[in-house]
């Protein structure tokens, strides 16, 4: 394999020369996530739980990188972790054995991937076993840009927000159990309890926001470990839906959407524009909405020009 590295490289240089508009822009992001086995908060009245997570937090940071890019990535796993852990991109085309192998504790792992297709994508810890690392908190989202930016048919939306809905165990250790579906009691958006739902729990502080009339994206990931989720906006109709987040894949004026286990992809609402609105985007099977997976979008002429934007696309 050693004597084919000159002509990859001579055929890399080649194109760069020859000006390809995707070879020219594109860039190396360059993503260090550190394993930590620590206590997080899964309620928003801070019951602590000893989760498993990527940088501290459930879900783990939001890569975004734009089609044609190369991720480089790093995950470290502290010493003093017990457990070995990983790093699957699902937006990675790779080595299950190679990119994807288990990282002990006090190593780390570095390899690179070219984000060749637009979409959105989970991407989560695959160490053994796989079910209790997603179960404790292990996953996110990655983000692909389609290079053509946004057109008639991928309208530009004025607000983003994630949302990442999971399964919460309280029993952390019984992975048996985990793979059984036994024993969850509640679910979990973007790693709490009715994390965005003031109706459902008064010490719920943020809600999602908008304007009346605004095009509101959501980027939602399925990490549960078993059930699929029946995603819903009540009082609302997805206007259009992009299967796994590219642009090609799209869907019009959707009631329900059923997204599998590890399925992401984007739902795009638009409100009424002539009058405050509240929509609450729920997973429609009521096992998993009235245990936590309820979001209020509130949709107001004063809504907070910031929100829904940049940063505050994930809300901690
Ligand atoms: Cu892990």
């Amino acid at each position: 394999m050693k004597n084919l590295k000159p002509l990859i490289a001579a055929l890399a240089l080649g194109a760069v020369s020859l000006g390809s508009a995707s070879i020219a822009s594109a860039k190396t992001v360059e993503i260090v996530m550190k394993a930590q086995e620590t206590e997080v908060a899964i309620d928003n009245a801070g019951t602590k739980y000893a989760g498993w997570t990527f940088d501290g937090s459930i879900p783990g940071k939001i890569v975004r990188v734009t089609e044609g890019d190369i991720v480089d990535f790093t995950l470290v796993n502290p010493a003093e972790n017990k457990e070995s852990h990983s790093m699957d991109f699902h937006a990675a085309e790779v080595d299950v054995l190679g990119e994807f192998a288990p990282v002990k504790p006090g190593e780390s792992k570095h390899f690179k991937f070219v984000a060749k297709r637009a979409g959105v994508w989970m991407y989560h810890c695959g160490a053994s076993p796989m079910v209790q690392h997603i179960a404790r908190g292990m996953f996110g989202l990655i983000i692909v840009d389609p290079k053509e930016g946004y057109s008639k048919n991928f309208p530009k939306p004025d607000r983003e927000y994630v949302l990442i809905q999971s399964q919460f165990f309280p029993n952390a250790d019984d992975y048996k159990a985990m793979l059984a579906n036994e024993g969850w009691t509640n679910s979990l958006i973007n790693g709490k309890i009715f994390h965005y739902d003031p109706v459902h729990d008064p010490k719920a502080t943020k809600a999602l926001v908008a304007k009346p009339g605004e095009r509101v994206r959501i980027y939602f990931a399925n990490a549960n470990v078993n059930l699929p989720v029946a995603l819903h906006p009540i009082a609302g109709i997805w206007d259009k839906v992009f299967i796994n987040g590219n642009p090609k894949n799209v869907l019009h004026d959707i009631a329900t959407y059923n997204v599998a286990v590890s399925e992401a992809g984007i739902f795009d609402i638009v409100s009424p524009a002539d009058k405050p609105t509240n929509n609450a985007i729920v997973d429609h099977a009521m096992s998993a909405a009235l245990r936590g997976a309820i979001t209020v979008l509130m949709n107001t002429p004063d809504a907070d020009p910031g929100m829904g934007k940049g940063e505050q696309m994930l809300l901690r």
